[in-house]
């Protein structure tokens, strides 16, 4: 058992695109536990392996209140989108900003488990926005960069501002 560092933008191995996971081993379900922890004590809902410098496609969400309700998505897939959401976003990757970002609002996602089955999950509300969130990381994609170039640079100020009060 294990904190993982999370990777802080704007980091550029967060724009590294990840892998298909080849095989499902104890090594892919001791990273699954490493990153259900990371983020179980960060506190967040969704993690994705770039995060942890781990460039696989593997993810970790739990949207539940009670924080037990973990769900595993290894090479998901999304085969079905509808509907339009622009929920508030954050990123434990971009502490303290938050933002909309346009996405859809149900995605059906089929994906393997950490026993290496695959599913079929139909999502809605914040659930399809956090595994749309994380699948653009496994995409090299971080959700600030779907604003304008102003508000990016802006948000980088931020950033760079609130690094070196911290240091
Ligand atoms: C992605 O994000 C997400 O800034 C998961 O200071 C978030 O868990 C998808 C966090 C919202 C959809 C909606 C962020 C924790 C956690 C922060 C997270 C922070 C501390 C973010
Ligand atoms: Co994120």
């Amino acid at each position: 058992m294990a904190i993982l560092k999370i990777l802080q933008y704007p980091d550029e191995r967060l724009h590294k695109k990840a892998l298909p996971v080849a095989q499902i081993t104890d090594k892919t379900r001791a990273l699954i536990h490493d990153m259900a922890e990371t983020m179980y004590a960060a506190p967040g809902i969704g993690l994705a392996a770039t995060q942890v410098d781990v460039h696989e496609r593997v993810i970790v969400i739990d949207v539940s209140e009670t924080k037990d309700q973990l769900l595993v998505l290894i090479n998901p897939e999304i085969v079905a989108s509808s509907g339009f959401s622009d929920y508030e976003e954050g990123c434990l990757s971009v502490p303290g900003i938050y933002g909309k970002v346009n996405r859809a609002e149900s995605v059906t996602v089929k994906a393997l488990n950490a026993q290496n089955e695959s599913f079929v999950l139909e999502a809605h509300g914040l659930l399809a926005v956090c595994i749309q969130h994380e699948m653009d990381h496994l995409e090299g994609k971080v959700f600030v960069e779907y604003w304008s170039k102003l508000r990016q640079t802006r948000t980088l100020a931020k950033l760079k501002k609130k690094q070196r009060s911290t240091m």
